[in-house]
């Protein structure tokens, strides 16, 4: 599970993702999840559950506790698709040492059998996702071999909403569902139908938790986002790779098209999206983007594309924060895309705060670089003011205010 720090919920505007941050500190993916020796402890294999227990090399469910009532407004990763890798044997390599064998389907400590996977639905002689043009095999079958989880199941969904109003009943405040693309939206509902409201220790009574759920729909596929709608917010992936294209001023972009910038470039309705510039996977290639995903490693541009999020009105923001990896082998060769968190020998490095307010250790922390984090107190402001006074030069210089209390000439 990857924790998100809601800074949003009911008064503000903005999620920051904190990718992979030590529970101590602030955040870490709650559930326990297989260890991966090959390649070393890569940052994906947090999204290989074994267990619900709250318990990985980021912390215990006291750790987890503790943090989640320091910061009272996380959201949380829930990988709810899948289980581990079909190519792992039956032991007990994972982060807090529960048995399970995934060549059986068998993770006693939830537990699931078997019988609570999708096999028999799957059309495909591999048992995995071949044809993205095929819908049923998009939800049906394993995506890159991840077990996949027999959602229409009452056994199966009730024991995932179990497991996510524990969390909600630990102060969560919200969820991200992970490769939702991958569910059908009516066996999603009823996991949400079944979610209890957040708790009043902190939120006010008949609060329901933010939710949004990833679909990666850049146009073409049978799959599209609107199938989600219903269920509530949806990434909107579009919005990264268009933006990336205007500021880098591909394609003949540039900054005065994005003047009807939200519906007016088809994406999904506003208060449908879930909008930022890269994210964990499209930062380092995987899942999509392409390479008009401005990222980190991208500074002056990167700020001047995360710095417009929060000015525009349209959707809901998210910023991304991450850490450093080596990002080319020394020969040049393959993106070194699996390199997991700052550690000492595995165990996650704390996120250190310098004098000029910027981190260490390896954690880049994007959400506190000040044009950032100034755009974000900015959209907290003017929420709720309306998109106004659009000048530009026709070309690469472009200005706008929020209604009365965020203009251009103020
Ligand atoms: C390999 C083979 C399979 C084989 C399997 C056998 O590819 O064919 O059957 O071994 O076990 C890792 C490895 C991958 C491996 C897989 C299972 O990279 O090679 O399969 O584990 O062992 C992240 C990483 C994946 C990683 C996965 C699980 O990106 O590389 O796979 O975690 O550890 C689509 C989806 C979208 C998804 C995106 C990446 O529509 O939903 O791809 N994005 C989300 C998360 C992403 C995560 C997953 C989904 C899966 O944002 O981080 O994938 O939870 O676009
Ligand atoms: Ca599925």
């Amino acid at each position: 599970m990857k924790l998100l720090l809601l800074l949003s919920l009911y008064s503000r505007t903005a999620i920051v993702h904190l990718f992979e941050w030590h529970s101590v500190d602030i955040i870490s993916p709650p559930n326990e999840n297989i260890i991966i020796d090959n390649p070393s402890r890569p940052w994906w294999e947090r999204y290989q559950p074994v267990s619900c227990k709250i318990c990985t090399r980021s912390g215990n469910e006291g750790e987890f506790q503790d943090m989640v009532m320091r910061c009272n407004n996380v959201g949380v990763e829930a990988i709810i698709n899948h289980m581990c890798g079909s190519g792992h044997s039956a032991g007990t390599s994972s982060t807090c040492e529960s048995y399970y064998d995934a060549s059986d389907r068998d993770f006693p400590e939830v537990p699931y059998s078997g019988w609570d996977f999708k096999d028999g639905k799957c059309q495909t002689d591999s048992g995995e996702i071949q044809d993205y043009d095929a819908a049923a095999q998009v939800r049906n079958c394993r995506l890159s071999g991840l077990l996949d989880l027999a959602l229409e199941k009452d056994y199966v969904h009730t024991t995932i909403a179990n497991y996510m109003n524990h969390l909600i009943d630990i102060g969560v405040a919200g969820f991200r569902l992970d490769a939702s693309k991958h569910m059908w939206p009516e066996d999603i509902k009823p996991i949400l139908d079944k979610l209890n409201n957040l708790n009043t220790n902190w939120f006010a009574e008949g609060s329901r938790p933010f939710v949004y759920q990833e679909v990666i729909d850049l146009g073409g596929e049978p799959v599209s986002s609107t199938d989600y709608l219903g269920n509530g917010r949806v990434t909107e992936f579009k919005y990264g790779t268009k933006l990336g294209t205007v500021m880098c001023k591909w394609n003949g972009e540039k900054m005065a098209y994005l003047k009807n910038w939200g519906e007016g470039w088809g994406f999904m309705p506003s208060d449908r999206a879930l909008v930022f510039v890269d994210n964990h996977d499209n930062q380092r290639g995987h899942g999509a983007g392409g390479a008009s995903i401005l990222t980190f490693w991208d500074a002056r541009l990167y700020k001047m594309a995360v710095g417009f999020i929060p000015a525009h009105p349209y959707g809901f923001t998210r910023v991304m924060s991450s850490y450093h990896w080596p990002r080319y082998f020394e020969d040049g060769s393959d993106i070194n895309d699996w390199v997991g968190p700052p550690n000492d020998n595995g165990v996650t490095k704390e996120v250190t705060i310098n004098a000029d307010t910027t981190c260490g250790n390896g954690w880049i922390c994007e959400h506190r670089w000040r044009q950032i984090r100034n755009m974000v107190a900015f959209r907290n402001v003017v929420n709720g003011e309306s998109f106004a006074n659009w000048w530009d030069n026709d070309s690469n210089q472009v200005a706008l205010g929020r209604g009365n209390k965020g203009n251009n000439d103020d």
